[in-house]
């Protein structure tokens, strides 16, 4: 898999993509992450990527030219099955579409920035709006980590133990149960019994009780999803 993240602000995305899993997993070659800085590709003297708004709003709308000419080289290159923009207006982020992006080849991932994108290239180019959240960031940046970190920590082979990115919260529509380590009495407190009693059957039964209990506490709104 390939992942093109094509931003003006290259420097947020160096160390989120470059360390722990995601710099595993690049060197083994499970998956080539390429950041372009969209200044490289604008056309004028002074590399502008933003202009004002027709129509007089307030904020600065990025141009559609620089973006135009990087798609469109990228896309000479090889083939992208998505081309997705973050935006705040886009569609909600969740782990379902993590698993879809995680079966696809290449795609690319355009940075929203300033108040927002000429809405020509989100017309003609842009597959797929996504945000990750209802609030405002400065900029997509951010959410093209939490896209890209989600996406390759599926791919086979990312993450050590195979079983664990299907044991994941959300995997199975419900919250994890907890986890403890050694030792079995800290401080005076106590990991639950059952996990300590070898019953594989009884540990099993607990943790989806814990899950189910979780979920109805916390996210019932999961809960109604995974009813349906
Ligand atoms: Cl994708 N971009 C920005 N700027 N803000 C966001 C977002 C994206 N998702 C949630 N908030």
């Amino acid at each position: 898999m390939r992942i093109d993240i094509l931003t003006v602000v290259p420097e947020l995305l160096v160390s989120p993509l470059n360390e722990s899993i995601l710099k595993r997993a690049q060197r083994a070659g499970l998956v080539e992450i390429v950041v372009h800085n969209i200044r490289d590709w604008a056309t004028d003297k002074h590399r502008h990527v933003d202009d004002y708004p027709f129509g007089g709003e307030a904020g600065m709308v990025m141009k559609p030219e620089p973006v135009f000419r990087l798609i469109s080289h990228l896309q000479s290159e090889r083939r992208y099955d998505e081309v997705i923009f973050t935006t705040p207006d886009g569609m909600q982020y969740d782990q379902r579409e993590a698993n879809r992006l995680s079966t696809l080849g290449n795609i690319i991932i355009l940075c929203g920035h300033y108040k927002g994108l000429d809405h020509r290239i989100r017309e003609h180019l842009v597959t797929r709006e996504i945000s990750i959240g209802d609030y405002v960031l400065t900029g997509g940046e951010l959410a093209a980590a939490v896209i890209a970190d989600s996406v390759v920590r599926l791919l086979p082979g990312a993450i050590g133990d195979e079983e664990s990115a299907l044991t994941d919260s959300f995997q199975d529509g419900l919250l994890a149960p907890p986890v403890y380590t050694r030792p079995a009495e800290f401080n005076g407190w106590a990991v639950p019994e059952v996990l300590l009693s070898g019953h594989d059957a009884r540990i099993e039964e607990w943790k989806e009780e814990q899950a189910l209990e979780r979920t109805r506490r916390l996210r019932p709104d999961l809960l109604e999803k995974w009813e349906d």
